[in-house]
């Protein structure tokens, strides 16, 4: 899988075009790269079907360089951008307040090539000097400096789980192996992941250790012992691999789920039962008492199984001792997504390719919700377009199994009004609103704002309640006991945004809307057809939210579906 190498060639391009003072061009391939860097299958594949232009954020630029990559596996156009700015982009670039402009400067000016230079000439004092720098930005590079050199830094779920999926099939795809999984803050389906741990049981620890070094993709062996291994893969994602005899599998991926402080818990209960519980087992006094499967060494603890995505030891702990942990979503009980885009607006694929595709993924009904209102940079729709657009829905309707509701996603403004007026919002059968712009309100402006749009009686659903970018942006600061009572008390449904870098209401914030007896619904916000796939990320985020099903509304069925939404 060649997604993340893509990616990172990308997002270099796009930071070294900003080192030089480049306009537009950086963002058209960050948005690119980081589309392609969530994709849920393999880009090799699109490309050999001549799809790339399907991918959001990939033009006719970045189409010719990812082709020449994939059918070469080179790209002289970045080999040459690279050379002419021979800076160590990686880490400088996690140094806090250095972005690609100020390195470009800094390089141009001063040098500096790598961390080593700036806390060189930081510390003789030459930052601060350079137009446009100061005392104050070169105190916080040097403090940032220390940062940089220790941070690990984390990458999305969405990037992380089909590169582990595909080194997972390679390992079980040779006859040495006997089982193959992954464990980690991957199977707890965390919203970012620090690397990628895979447990393997095998007689012969020597030649699988020997594979997954030498495997295509690893671009450098971190560490590598009779029974583990540490690899960066090309991509710059760590994996880490662990060896084991079949006896102990059980215990290895209790362990190495974790989360640490979920293993601290339950080591702590085995003391007190007289046991010992680690990697290797659950002993006493040096006999093996379970092991074999994760379930029988919670049920010789006295617990009911806990599924990993509650492994936070926020409770899961007590509620499995006193049989009261939830009845989790499945992750195959989806009935229809309500939130997605067309090529009306800003989408990649029509209403029919989106329809095609959800009926493949077994669904009852979808909601096309193109952007309507003021956001005019995603393309908008007005009256007119929206109700040429429910023609076009209504042939559908009229020709497949699959029900399509007419939707629309609107904004929240600054005071809480919806874009769009009331006359009309009464004609869409499903409104999703959303904000996307004003994240600087204080926190009482902020609630009173989502309060006063969740009162609207046209406003069914709230899209991704915060606002936040897992990578670059914190949500809007929200009191969420107040939003959470409103959409209650007005039947209002909440949205946990399924896109990668969303993930939106968190789990935390899920947790307590399901608390306080709220509605939630998972939506994609799919700007492909592809992006249907990323119902999954969304699910991970309800099952931590310890939500069952009957928490999710488009679990359910059409025909009782129709009756949560508002008349
Ligand atoms: P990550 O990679 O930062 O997203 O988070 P994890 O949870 O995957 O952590 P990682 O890769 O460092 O270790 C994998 C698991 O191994 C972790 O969830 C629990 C277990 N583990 C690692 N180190 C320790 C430790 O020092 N004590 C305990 N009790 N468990 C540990
Ligand atoms: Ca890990
Ligand atoms: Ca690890
Ligand atoms: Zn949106």
């Amino acid at each position: 899988m060649k997604n993340s190498e893509v990616a990172k060639i990308l997002y270099e391009i796009a930071d070294i075009l900003e080192m030089q003072d480049v306009e537009f061009k950086p963002r058209a391939y960050r948005k690119a790269a980081q589309s392609i860097e969530t994709l849920q299958r393999d880009i090799t594949g699109i490309w050999r079907e001549g799809k790339l232009r399907s991918i959001p954020g990939v033009g006719a630029a970045t189409e010719e360089k990812i082709s020449e990559f994939l059918e070469t596996g080179r790209l002289p156009y970045y080999e040459k951008l690279k050379k002419s700015l021979p800076v160590d982009l990686d880490s400088l670039m996690s140094v806090s307040g250095l972005g690609p402009k100020r390195i470009g400067l800094l390089y141009r000016k001063l040098k500096i090539k790598n961390l080593d230079d700036l806390e060189k000439a930081a510390k003789a004092n030459r930052i601060a000097k350079l137009n446009g720098f100061g005392e104050k930005s070169e105190k916080k590079i040097l403090d940032g400096i220390e940062f940089a050199r220790k941070a690990k830094s984390r990458m999305l779920l969405a990037k992380a789980l089909p590169i582990a999926d595909e080194i997972v099939q390679r390992l079980r795809g040779l006859d040495f192996v006997d089982r193959v999984v992954f464990a980690g803050s991957l199977r707890r389906m965390k919203e970012t992941i620090g690397d990628i741990d895979i447990l393997v049981t095998s007689s012969k620890h020597d030649k699988v250790i020997d594979f997954f070094t030498k495997m295509d993709g690893v671009g450098e062996i971190i560490a590598r012992g009779p029974t583990r291994a540490s690899v960066r893969l090309k991509g710059g994602v760590q994996v880490d691999i662990r060896v084991l005899d079949d006896s102990a599998f059980g215990a290895a991926l209790q362990y190495f789920t974790g989360s640490k402080d979920h293993n601290v818990a339950m080591r702590k209960i085995a003391i007190f039962k007289g046991l010992k519980l680690s990697e290797y087992g659950l002993m006493k006094g040096g006999e093996l008492v379970a092991g074999k499967t994760e379930e029988e060494i919670y049920d010789r603890l006295g617990l009911d199984y806990i599924e990993p995505e509650l492994r936070e030891n926020t409770g899961e702990i007590d509620a499995a001792r006193s049989h009261k942990l939830p009845s989790l979503i499945a992750y195959d009980s989806i009935k229809g997504d309500l939130q997605m885009h067309t090529v009306w607006s800003d989408g990649a694929n029509t209403a029919k390719d989106m329809s095609v595709a959800a009926e493949k993924l077994g669904y009852e009904y979808i909601c096309i919700t193109d952007h309507g209102g003021n956001l005019k940079v995603a393309g908008a729709l007005d009256e007119q377009d929206f109700r040429k657009q429910w023609k076009e829905i209504d042939k559908l309707n009229g020709s497949g199994k699959l029900r399509i509701f007419k939707g629309v996603e609107a904004n929240i403004e600054a005071d809480g009004k919806i874009d769009i007026p009331d006359r009309f919002l009464k004609e869409f059968d499903i409104v999703v609103a959303s904000m996307h712009s004003s994240f600087g309100l204080t926190r009482e402006q902020n609630t009173k704002r989502l309060i006063t749009a969740i009162e609207n009686e046209n406003v069914d659903v709230i899209g991704h309640l915060t606002g936040r970018d897992i990578e670059e942006r914190k949500g809007a600061d929200t009191d969420f006991e107040k939003v959470f009572d409103a959409a209650k008390r007005t039947g209002t449904l909440l949205e946990i945004n399924a896109q990668p870098k969303r993930l939106d209401l968190n789990d935390i914030n899920a947790r307590d809307a399901i608390k306080m007896g709220c509605k939630l619904v998972v939506n994609t916000d799919s700007h492909s057809a592809e992006q249907l796939a990323n119902m999954r990320f969304g699910i991970g985020v309800a099952r931590r939210a310890w939500a069952e099903r009957k928490d999710v509304v488009n679990t359910l069925a059409l025909k009782d579906f129709m009756k949560v939404l508002k008349k």
